[in-house]
């Protein structure tokens, strides 16, 4: 890597790349490393469909997209994709991409339909992620597998709240997980246990704009119960992890980590040290979170500490220890990023379930400068120094090598096919976050390894159904017909000439 240092000078990356925004950036086709793993994303209630097939249990997600007044745009994920049916096809689709790594997520109802450790397995549910991970292998392509991708087994909310339980849920996250290792892990070597804990936490116990959307019925509370649920979740990775290392690893030779979400914050006012503090505030608030107890196997990070009190779980000695043994085991930094934010310090004290540390987040700033043009969601802002950003921001707190384990966006008007089809916002975005990746690499010296767009294909985005569509290749869902985007090709072709460029 120091030799490479050598090709982009500090005066070239001013001179070409020092504004925030992506407004007026050319794409650079800078270069990737020979053995940076190019790869696709998707999860699996997102894409499956097969809701009631061959067995699987309900997952709170197939509970909450048929509640009335529906919270999820009048639209479910019964069929969405039918990748469940459709899987050979898709796999040949990856493969005529190029592709080297898909990650994929392991719908926990499929394999164990009520969820917990004394319920029964269902063996056609296991066969499918078989046949999956055979034909992808048979490909070429790595298989990375996330165990928890938001789709709790309905049982388990019933019977007791699912993650508000830490001690239940642990327990019956560890059983799952033992038999996917044992059943799939001979060829899975890539393990994400949990997709953004930060979102199970916040969105669907806070917010709650996402499955079980807990906050809204009688009873809860979203001081308290957010937290728990991340408290839970961290302990139920470090219980799985330690699993891993002890029962699995010397004889699979895997490795596994977690995947975290995060936008780069920049100060709203740049003159305010106000505003400069709740910038970094608001990124340890969001990634620290996790980070460090997983990363650093340290206690919540102190200004969570000060700012939460009592809202904020304490963790045993006991837990304590379980953190320490196994931060060490965790292999890689998985991150999900999407785009920038302005957060600007509020002057009036917090409602009482503030999450944030009393921040505001905007896509403009203090002199009204967006922090760059807007994707096909109002949220999404392409910005891809503040990426290259968040990966130095990452580095230098964990020091572990980085893979972008979700990356992407809709663009604007992609209801219109044609837009779809010829999709240049998307492919602007992503050579430009590849541009900021290889910068991160070669100049600041950031190890990142990998990249894995979201999505493969359009899919069921969530609370927002099927508006949003974040696929390389388009999915019309009445006929179910792929098409692949301009994207996708221009994915394959990058991924060769970029790492043919740096050999
Ligand atoms: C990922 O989550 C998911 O892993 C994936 O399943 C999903 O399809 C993909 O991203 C695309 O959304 O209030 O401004 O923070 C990303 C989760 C999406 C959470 C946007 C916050 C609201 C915008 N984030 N969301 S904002």
């Amino acid at each position: 890597m120091a030799e490479e240092a050598s090709m982009f000078s500090a005066a070239d990356i001013v001179a070409q790349y020092s504004p925030l925004t992506g407004h007026d950036l050319p794409v650079r086709n800078l270069p990737l490393p020979p053995d940076f793993a190019w790869g696709t994303a998707t999860s699996a209630y997102q894409i499956e469909g097969g809701a009631l097939q061959d067995g699987k249990g309900k997952s709170i997600w197939d509970v909450y997209t048929h509640l009335e007044p529906s919270r999820t745009n009048g639209q479910n994920a019964d069929v969405s994709c039918d990748h469940y049916n459709r899987m050979p096809e898709d796999v040949e689709l990856m493969a005529s991409l190029g592709v080297d790594v898909y990650r994929f997520s392991i719908a926990w109802a499929r394999i164990i339909p009520l969820g917990g450790r004394d319920d029964p397995a269902n063996e056609k549910g296991i066969a499918f992620y078989n046949h999956l991970i055979d034909r992808l292998l048979a490909r070429g392509i790595q298989p990375v597998a996330t165990l928890y991708h938001w789709d709790t087994p309905q049982a388990l909310y019933e019977r007791y709240g699912a993650m508000l339980n830490t001690d239940e849920f642990r327990a019956d996250f560890e059983r799952y997980a033992r038999l996917c290792f044992e059943r799939f892990g001979d060829r899975v070597k890539k393990w994400v246990t949990f997709n953004e804990p930060y979102i199970s936490s916040i969105f669907a116990h806070l917010n709650g704009t996402l499955a079980p959307g807990h906050c809204r019925e009688a009873g809860t509370d979203t001081k308290t119960e957010p937290w728990r649920v991340g408290h839970t979740l961290l302990l139920s990775h470090a219980t799985v992890v330690e699993v891993y290392a002890k029962e699995f690893q010397s004889s699979q030779q895997g490795e596994i980590s977690v995947v975290l979400n995060g936008h780069y914050y920049e100060p709203y006012d740049a003159s305010k040290q106000a505003d400069i503090d709740a910038a970094e505030r608001r990124m340890v608030f969001y990634i620290g979170w996790f980070g460090d107890p997983i990363y650093l196997g340290k206690d919540y990070p102190d200004e969570m500490r000060e700012y939460l009190g009592s809202r904020l779980p304490a963790f045993t000695a006991e837990e304590r220890e379980l953190l320490r043994r196994t931060a060490h085991i965790n292999a890689f930094y998985g991150m999900n990023h999407y785009s920038t934010k302005y957060a600007r310090a509020l002057p009036d004290p917090p409602a009482d379930n503030d999450w944030t540390g009393n921040i505001e987040e905007s896509a403009v700033n203090s002199e009204g400068k967006e922090v760059g043009p807007v994707s096909g969601l109002g949220w999404l802002r392409l910005a891809p120094e503040g990426f290259r950003k968040l990966l130095n921001w990452v580095w230098r707190r964990y020091h572990l090598p980085i893979v972008i384990t979700e990356n992407g966006c809709p663009c604007p008007g992609e209801d219109d096919v044609a837009v779809a089809v010829d999709d240049k916002f998307r492919q602007r975005y992503l050579g430009l976050y590849l541009d900021a990746i290889s910068r991160a690499i070669y100049t600041d010296g950031v190890p990142v390894t990998g990249y894995y767009v979201w999505s493969l294909m359009d899919n069921f985005e969530w609370s927002a159904g099927y508006g949003p569509r974040y696929g390389i290749v388009h999915v019309d869902f009445a006929t179910l017909k792929r098409t692949p985007k301009n994207s996708a090709y221009y994915l394959r072709d990058t991924f060769k000439s970029r790492r043919a460029t740096s050999t």
